[in-house]
């Protein structure tokens, strides 16, 4: 059945998405996956390869798929949230609560549209929000609603590269929309696109993981090392780090693109500014109880306690953070390995190693021990 477009786009529209667009479904789009994968640039992430053919084919994923509809949440804060001077700093799109659940509920009012204007029922759509099987940036590319910066991003003409992505595979036929550009025609997912000689972002990366346009290598990359990586940071990663404490936007931050963007409606977010307003040792002082209150419906507690710790401790490692001396000499002597190492790498950067004499005589984990050697 071919249900109209434009009435599907107004009801998505409504229901709080900045952007919907459509696009066909094709297979065959896993090449590049693969040889990403086939490089290791996924790091430890193996849920990417066990789907690998389901991410390449949205037919596998939904039976009779037709259609991706794709969907953009502008997360760009207004002008007066966006500087925390001296403060440890967090990607913007975690100073909300959890978009994963937040996103999730216009998703199922999606479907009820779905249902009532193309008359499917529940088996003929499904929809993910980052954690599905779905390429989201390539068929955004392939949707029109923007193109793929050398950073790897999916960059909006209207939102630069603040945008949360989602979409719904469905077996209903709808017809694509336009690419970005009338360049972009037959090119739609080519890196780089719009991006002309410009390779800010690329230049700029703390931590070089940006080895080709549009390819990162996460093993280098501060999001995946502070965010999905649950043990130990590499220490030459460390100082590139910076005071970058969860997740990264330096190559979103520096691209041009960014120029055009303005806050969005924010219709499908509810912020939590709060958290940026938090000092390094207050979280280096973060007990358990203190971080399921804070961190309570955000997408940050899934890292947890330790998680964070360690990335504090990272953090005042780089930034001469004296101050947070005694309670990072505590941590060297914390319940966790991973939290230990760190805080004991943060302490000798700090130039205070001979504060730790006792608490190395007692250390037994070969991890930690090797932070000791330097
Ligand atoms: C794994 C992952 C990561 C990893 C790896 C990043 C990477 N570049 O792949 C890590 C942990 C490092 C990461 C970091 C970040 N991530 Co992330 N991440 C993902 C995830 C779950 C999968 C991405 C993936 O498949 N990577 C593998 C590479 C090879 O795929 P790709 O970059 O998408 O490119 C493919 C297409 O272009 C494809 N292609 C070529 N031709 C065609 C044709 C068609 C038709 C298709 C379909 C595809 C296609 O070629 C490539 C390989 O196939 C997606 C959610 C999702 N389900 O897609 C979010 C996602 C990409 N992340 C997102 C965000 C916000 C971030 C961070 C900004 C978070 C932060 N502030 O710390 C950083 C940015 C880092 C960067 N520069 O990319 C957003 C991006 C939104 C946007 N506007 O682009 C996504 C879409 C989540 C979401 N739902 O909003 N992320
Ligand atoms: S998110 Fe940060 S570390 Fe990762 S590629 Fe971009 S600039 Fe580099
Ligand atoms: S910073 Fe420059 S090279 Fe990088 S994505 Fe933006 S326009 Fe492209």
């Amino acid at each position: 059945m071919t249900v109209d477009r434009e009435t599907v786009r107004a009801r998505l529209r409504a229901l709080g998405f900045d952007e919907v667009r459509f696009a066909r479904v094709e297979a065959g789009f896993g090449p590049g996956l693969r040889a990403w994968l086939e490089a290791g640039y996924h790091a430890d992430m193996a849920w990417m390869e066990r789907t690998v053919e389901k991410r390449s084919d949205p037919a596998l994923v939904l039976p009779g798929a037709k259609s991706v509809i794709m969907l953009g949440v502008n997360y760009l804060p207004p002008a007066e949230e966006a500087k925390r001077d001296g403060k440890p700093v967090w990607a913007r799109y975690a100073l909300h609560a959890d978009y994963h659940d937040t996103i999730k509920e216009a998703l199922v009012q999606a479907g009820l549209v779905l249902e009532e204007l193309g008359a499917v029922t529940p088996k003929d759509y499904c929809y993910y929000v980052d954690t599905g099987p779905v390429i989201e940036r390539g068929w955004a590319a392939k949707s029109g609603l923007g193109f793929i910066g050398k950073n790897s991003m999916l960059i909006s003409r209207t939102h630069g590269n603040w945008l949360f992505l989602s979409a719904v595979l469905t077996t209903l036929e709808f017809a694509p929309d336009e690419p970005v550009s009338l360049r972009a025609a037959g090119r739609e997912t080519e890196p780089g696109l719009l991006c002309g000689k410009c390779s800010r972002c690329m230049d700029a990366c703390p931590t070089q993981a940006l080895p080709k346009p549009g390819v990162v290598d996460a093993r280098r990359c501060i999001s995946y090392q502070t965010i999905e990586n649950k043990g130990i940071i590499p220490r030459e990663l460390r100082e590139g780090i910076g005071n970058h404490l969860y997740g990264c936007d330096v190559c979103l931050e520096v691209c041009p693109w960014n120029r055009f963007a303005q806050a969005g409606r924010r219709m499908l977010l509810s912020a939590r500014y709060d958290l940026a307003e938090l000092t390094l040792r207050e979280v280096l002082e973060l007990t358990p109880e203190r971080f399921a209150e804070v961190f309570r419906k955000t997408a940050i507690k899934r890292v947890k306690l330790t998680g964070l710790l360690r990335n504090a401790c990272v953090v005042a490692g780089n930034t001469d953070a004296r101050d947070c001396l005694d309670v990072l000499v505590r941590l060297a002597g914390h319940a966790s390995p991973v939290v230990r190492a760190h805080a004991v790498w943060a302490v000798r950067k700090l130039g205070a190693g001979e504060r730790l004499v006792a608490l190395r005589a007692a250390e037994t984990d070969a991890a930690v021990l090797a932070e000791y050697e330097g």
